[in-house]
């Protein structure tokens, strides 16, 4: 363990920052501990993490992420059929020279956008997620928009409304709130500690407003436990009552609000018992939390599940009025959250990523038709699959397969694991994980900034996707210095910019606010619209399509005997991260789908039966488990556990047929309609 780095006698440990795709982004410690190696708990000086980790990461941590046993070692290279995973060891020089013809000779062929670069937050360093798109950018390669797999649709939404979608509340302004709405967000799973720990002192009244009766449900004062898709039709429900009540700011709508008058008579005419019949829920309920929302200062977070659905951008526009309409903006224990990005964090996308290199536009590909694109030989040449797992987690499971299977397509997948995507790959390199390399990684919803460390060193011949990249791009013969940046010149300064200090001091603090107050996003209510003001109404969404303003929309129930399907996060999985981790696939069992018992007594259904689930797109055998806390019409699956360990090589997306929301050709997932029904075999069959 010679090139670990473990601070002094005294303090005979490493900080570092968790890097997974969380909310929480947890301070951790990491200590000698004899024949493991290492051992990986919170840091108690940590302002998230409090000293402890989440079960999953616990256990995982100290488990199959120190061990070499089932890590990637030596780049592969492909022998078998494509798909069946057979590969042999070859070396980096070998890999990479075989890859960079490939490259060349399609880019030569065909034109660079044949070239497939399909990526996301597999880790969340800088360094590990940015720094690579360098060089795609200087291929002038074709990227999937990741952001279209998980929150494209409200980041647009929130754009129309306050000119960005990524600036929100500070939550360590949480204790000034009278009132804390988790509006489609279930941190219990998501992110625990923001949960849990984050929110010391006063506790605001707090409202869940989910389809599912969460854990987070569970722990809130109030549960509108309202239909699937109706949530604009209760932002207007809550509207009405806020204005039929006076609780409205007047003064801050005529001071920093444009388009107010032009919802007024739809808010008029949204009466409590319109909204109640859209949603499902009790006008009483609707008309409390109204009250309590506007009673004083209110903050409101709006989940990236909340908007997985066909209006989603709809949603979270209609959504973002409310803060508007009550001045709830710009002071402590207001306004809301999202997604809290880099630029709040002072840290320079652009730079990480250096779009500059690229010459050419690129047209916009939607994560939803990826399938397509890749089973179309003269669109797609080479493909790149690196920080994501595309075969578990995107739409179109089987269509996607079937593609990723052709003969024509050159595959390349970075993982640490070998995983149902990398299967499918012709070179198959070995990735570092997030403790064999440093690292800088900022939260999405806390204010902090962390470093990452290499306390370990990786298994075999794996290297960082930075150093991957760096190789690539020499031996493709490119010259430009940015792709050559050194880890730790980018370190310094990123550390530099955002929070003013080395990196070797970042290293020795942990995990840091950006600043020492809180900061108050927007206190100078201007708003970085065209007009400077919130825009209910935007000229913008109208010329895209979406109308001038936000509308109470409300979804369809499915037709007939069709359910929805619901499919959040999970509490032991990230993604399809940790469900090759022995302890938590025991854990997880057979697949299960969970259902309404009046639901299931319909379709002569009984706990612990195997079930067939259809779509339009594909069909899944699952267990049932009957939930009595589930509405009726909707059933639950949990996302992404890795089709590779579950009997049928399959998972919940064969059946998504990839649904767009209505802004940025989003993920539309939780829109799905399913047939669900009783199957007369005992065991879950292979699908494939
Ligand atoms: N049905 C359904 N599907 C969903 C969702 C849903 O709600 N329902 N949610 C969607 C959402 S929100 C998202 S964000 C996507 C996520 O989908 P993906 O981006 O595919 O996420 P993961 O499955 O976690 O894949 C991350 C991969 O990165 C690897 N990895 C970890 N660290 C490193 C590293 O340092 N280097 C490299 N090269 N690899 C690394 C992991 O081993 C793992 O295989 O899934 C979407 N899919
Ligand atoms: N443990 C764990 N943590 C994770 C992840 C994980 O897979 N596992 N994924 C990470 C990623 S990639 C992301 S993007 C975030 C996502 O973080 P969240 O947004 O919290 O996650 P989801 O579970 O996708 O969705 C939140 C809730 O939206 C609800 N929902 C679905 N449809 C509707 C609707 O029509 N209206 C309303 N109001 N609610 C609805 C679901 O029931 C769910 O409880 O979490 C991150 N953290
Ligand atoms: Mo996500």
């Amino acid at each position: 363990m010679s090139d670990a780095l473990w601070g002094t006698r005294k303090t005979p440990y490493a900080r570092t920052v968790c890097p997974r795709d969380c909310y929480d982004s947890c301070g951790m410690r990491v200590r000698p501990d004899g024949e493991r190696g290492i051992a990986v708990g919170g840091d108690p000086d940590d302002p998230v993490a409090r000293g402890s980790l989440c079960p999953k990461c616990a256990v995982s941590y100290n488990h199959s992420w120190i061990s070499e046993t089932g890590r990637l070692k030596t780049p592969l290279q492909r022998r078998g059929r494509k798909g069946a995973g057979e590969f042999k060891p070859v070396g980096w020089d070998e890999a990479l020279r075989g890859i960079a013809e490939r490259v060349v000779r399609a880019v030569a062929d065909t034109g660079p956008l044949n070239v497939i670069n399909t990526h996301y937050t597999g880790c969340r360093g800088v360094l590990g997620r940015d720094f690579p798109l360098r060089l795609f950018n200087r291929l002038g390669a074709l990227e999937v928009a990741p952001d279209t797999i998980c929150n494209v649709a409200g980041q647009i939404a929130l754009t129309y409304l306050y000119g960005t979608g990524t600036v929100g509340a500070d939550p360590r302004t949480i204790s000034d709130a009278n009132a804390l709405l988790f509006w489609g967000v279930n941190p219990a799973n998501t992110g625990p500690h923001a949960l849990r720990k984050s929110f010391p002192g006063c506790r605001p009244a707090t409202v869940c407003i989910d389809p599912l009766r969460t854990r987070t449900a569970k722990a809130c004062d109030f549960h509108l436990q309202l239909r699937p898709g109706s949530d604009a039709a209760l932002a207007f429900g809550f509207m009405h009552v806020l204005e039929r009540d006076s609780l409205i700011d007047q003064s801050f709508i005529n001071d920093h609000v444009t388009g107010w008058d032009a919802i007024l008579p739809t808010v008029r005419s949204w009466s409590v018992e319109r909204a109640a019949a859209a949603t499902g829920l009790r006008g009483e309920e609707i008309t409390e939390v109204a009250h309590l929302y506007g009673r004083g200062r209110g903050l409101i977070w709006m989940g990236m599940g909340l908007q997985r659905q066909t209006h989603g951008g709809n949603v979270v526009r209609s959504i973002g009025c409310l803060p508007a309409i009550t001045g709830n903006l710009g002071r402590p224990g207001s306004g809301f959250f999202y997604i809290n990005g880099m630029s709040m964090h002072g840290i320079d996308g652009d730079y990480l990523t250096a779009p500059h290199l690229r010459r050419e536009p690129m047209p916009y590909v939607s994560q939803m038709d990826m399938h397509e694109l890749l089973a179309d030989a003269s669109r797609s040449r080479v493909l790149f699959c690196w920080n994501n797992n595309i075969v578990t987690s995107n739409p179109r499971q089987n269509a996607l397969r079937k593609a990723l299977a052709r003969e024509d397509l050159f595959t390349i997948a970075i993982d640490l694991f070998d995983t149902e995507t990398t299967d499918f790959a012709d070179v198959v390199l070995p990735a570092a994980n997030f403790l064999e390399v440093d690292d800088l990684v900022y939260s999405y919803f806390n204010l902090t900034v962390g470093p990452q460390r290499r306390v370990k060193a990786p298994p075999g011949e794996a290297l960082s996707n930075q150093e991957i990249f760096r190789r690539l791009a020499r031996v493709l013969g490119f010259e430009d210095p940015e792709l050559y940046e050194t880890d730790r010149a980018i370190l310094e300064k990123v550390t530099g910019d955002s929070l003013g200090i080395s990196y070797d001091e970042l290293c020795r603090r942990g995990n840091l606010f950006v600043s020492d107050k809180p900061v108050l996003p927007f206190a100078d209510h201007r708003f970085l619209t065209p007009s400077s003001r919130v825009e209910i109404a935007s000229e913008r969404a109208n010329v895209a399509g979406h109308g001038l303003c936000p509308r109470p929309l409300a979804e369809p129930p499915p037709e007939g005997r069709l359910l929805r399907l619901l499919s959040p996060a999970a509490e032991w999985s990230l993604n399809s991260v940790f469900t090759n981790e022995p302890r938590i696939r025991s854990k997880l069992g057979d697949p299960k789908i969970h259902l309404n018992p009046r639901d299931a007594a319909e379709r002569q259904i009984a706990d612990g039966d195997p079930v067939a689930v259809s779509s339009s797109v594909g069909r899944l055998e699952f267990i049932a488990t009957l939930d009595s806390s589930l509405r009726r019409g909707v059933v639950l699956v949990y996302k992404s556990a890795s089709s590779k360990a579950a009997p049928h090589r399959a998972n919940v997306n064969v059946l998504n047929p990839g649904w767009k929301a209505d802004m940025g050709e989003g993920t539309a997932v939780h829109s799905l309609a399913v047939d669900v029904e009783r199957r007369p075999s005992t065991s879950i069959s292979r699908m494939d």
